[in-house]
């Protein structure tokens, strides 16, 4: 008998590449997702004959009960949330009750319908900030610096809390930075990549950045959900960090992708104060020595290939003149 799945978050970049991987993988796939005005469905056009989509909204707990008591599924993957660090200064009181209250609804329905479902909870990197140690690991104290970051620590204990209270099988991944052809365009790695293909395509000249000294650990979204679905075949609930154990420079982000693309940053990035953040996470590297030993997990795509694959992709999108308003248009089948 086939597994079925709820992954929410499926029109997003990871919801995108869990989808294609749980199909590979035989699973039945619904994937939950709230009304909009018009459909955001360009990262998953090319599965839609292969998966059923619901309504469901995190910030309403019937629609969530209602989601988990029709499909009845084997496993969550609850991967929805407002995603964009800046975005959580403007909008503090809607990033709780997505990231936080709205985990929280997704644990309740689950606990209410059937508490032998598996679920995973996409825990961040954010939540360790300003960091306590270095490099970062499973045990590492966490010190949020944006309301995101801080939503993201209630959604993290609110999923131990479950597993510890209702003995349910609930994990989270604390995944570091990760990023694709499918990213979103206000994330800097797809900022600097279409950027680049602009730039390089003549419809722009300069590129605006905030903070070039920031340092992530920069990972290839297709191999981060191989550990998410890892985490869930496991024998015991736990919770991993996944990371590339390496970390750059947004400035080695910027001077990578421009030399691909056979240009010179400097004639081209431009740093705005309007962008810096009201609280900035300087350095974040992650340790996933336990994913390792455990989930036998490995990344496959390193930093310069990873930047190679986005510059490479939006180079070819542009070329092919699919730069719709969002910069999005085609990229579902195309983007790898
Ligand atoms: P993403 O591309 O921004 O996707 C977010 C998804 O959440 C979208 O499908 C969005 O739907 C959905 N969503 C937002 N609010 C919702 C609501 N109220 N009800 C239902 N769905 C809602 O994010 P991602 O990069 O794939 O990240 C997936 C998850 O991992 C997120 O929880 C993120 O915080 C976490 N995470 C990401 C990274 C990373 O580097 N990518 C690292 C650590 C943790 P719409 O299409 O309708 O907007
Ligand atoms: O690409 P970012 O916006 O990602 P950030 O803030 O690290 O958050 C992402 O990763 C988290 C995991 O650690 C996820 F939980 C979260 O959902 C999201 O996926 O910014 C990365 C760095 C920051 O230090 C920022 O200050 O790049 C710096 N940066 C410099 N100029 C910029 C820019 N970031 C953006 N978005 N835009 C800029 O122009």
């Amino acid at each position: 008998m086939s597994k079925r799945a709820i992954v929410t978050g499926i029109t997003g970049q990871d919801g995108s590449y869990l989808a294609e991987l749980l199909l590979e993988h035989g699973y039945e796939v619904v994937g939950a997702a709230r009304r909009l005005s018009a459909p955001n469905h360009w990262r998953i056009e090319h599965l839609l004959d292969r998966i059923e989509l619901r309504p469901a909204d995190l910030l309403d707990q019937l629609s969530l009960i209602r989601l988990v008591d029709d499909v009845r599924p084997h496993e969550i993957y609850n991967l929805a949330a407002m995603s964009f660090v800046p975005a959580s200064w403007d909008q503090p009181i809607l990033t709780g009750e997505y990231n936080s209250l709205g985990v929280t609804r997704m644990l309740e329905a689950v606990r209410h319908v059937d508490t032998s479902i598996k679920v995973y909870q996409a825990s961040s990197s954010e939540m360790f900030g300003k960091v306590r140690e270095t490099p970062q690991n499973e045990l590492t104290p966490f010190y949020p610096r944006s309301p995101y970051g801080v939503s993201k620590v209630f959604a993290h204990y609110i999923t131990v809390n479950y597993r510890e209270s209702y003995d349910m099988f609930a994990v989270s991944g604390i995944l570091f930075n990760h990023e694709s052809p499918r990213r979103g365009l206000e994330f800097v790695t797809r900022k600097v990549t279409d950027g680049v293909a602009r730039i390089k395509a003549g419809q722009a000249e300069t590129l605006s950045l905030g903070n070039l000294d920031a340092r992530r650990d920069w990972g290839f979204a297709g191999d981060y959900v191989r550990a998410i679905w890892s985490m869930l075949q496991q024998e015991r609930a736990d919770d991993y960090v996944i990371a590339t154990g390496t970390s750059h420079s947004v400035r080695d982000l910027v001077e990578t992708a421009f030399s691909h693309a056979g240009l010179d940053w400097r004639d081209h990035v431009r740093t705005d104060p309007a962008l810096m953040r009201p609280a900035e996470v300087e350095h974040l590297i992650g340790d996933p020595s336990r994913a390792k030993a455990e989930l036998g997990w490995r990344p496959s795509v390193d930093f310069p290939g990873l930047v190679r694959m986005m510059v490479d992709a939006d180079v070819e999108r542009v070329a092919r003149g699919l730069a719709d308003a969002a910069g999005t248009a085609g990229m579902g089948a195309a983007g790898r």
